[in-house]
């Protein structure tokens, strides 16, 4: 009788030590896996999408971005490093609230307003986030919030620039 329990009480122990690493080691792995897809998950559900960072550049000394479509999401947190690959030419980067007319428009309206504006117009109502003009070789960082869903033209303003340097960022 004695010996049995012992025995019963060795075989619940080991048991419960095998119980204990396999459960420990399974635990620590779906932690992991959980603690990851979370993170995805919790940024769709609560509609609030986690910052995101893009880079951007111009097509070496072609008068145009290397990258013509760009996605992000309504609300996201964008923050945008474009460099000018160009050893020659200046360039911005103009985020539109509009289309081919309103850019057109801004494209001539900066051209008045010269470099040391930027080539940005006063009037900014129409423009949603901007860099400054950037020189060869040289980048800069923006951070604005994605506008609501829809599509949006980017351009530069850079005198002769637009139409030809220009792109399309989609806001799902
Ligand atoms: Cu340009």
């Amino acid at each position: 009788m004695k010996l049995n329990l012992r025995m019963l009480v060795l075989v619940v122990g080991i048991a419960l030590l095998l119980t204990a690493c396999g459960g420990g080691g399974g635990g620590g792995q779906t932690g992991g896996g959980q603690t990851g897809g979370g993170g995805q998950t919790g940024g769709a559900t609560t509609g609030a999408p986690e910052p995101v960072t893009i880079q951007i550049g111009s097509d070496g000394e072609n008068l145009a971005f290397d990258k013509k479509e760009l996605t992000v999401k309504a609300g996201q947190q964008v923050t945008l490093e474009f460099k000018n690959n160009s050893v020659a030419q200046q360039h911005n980067w103009v985020l539109v609230k509009g289309g081919e007319t309103v850019a057109s428009q801004i494209a001539n309206d900066g051209l008045v307003a010269g470099l040391e504006k930027d080539y940005l117009p006063e009037d900014q109502s129409n423009i949603i986030a901007h860099t400054g003009v950037v020189e060869p070789q040289a980048s800069a960082s923006i951070t604005f919030t994605a506008p609501a869903a829809g599509t949006y033209l980017y351009i530069c303003t850079v005198p002769g620039h637009y139409p030809l340097m220009q792109g399309t960022l989609t806001v799902q």
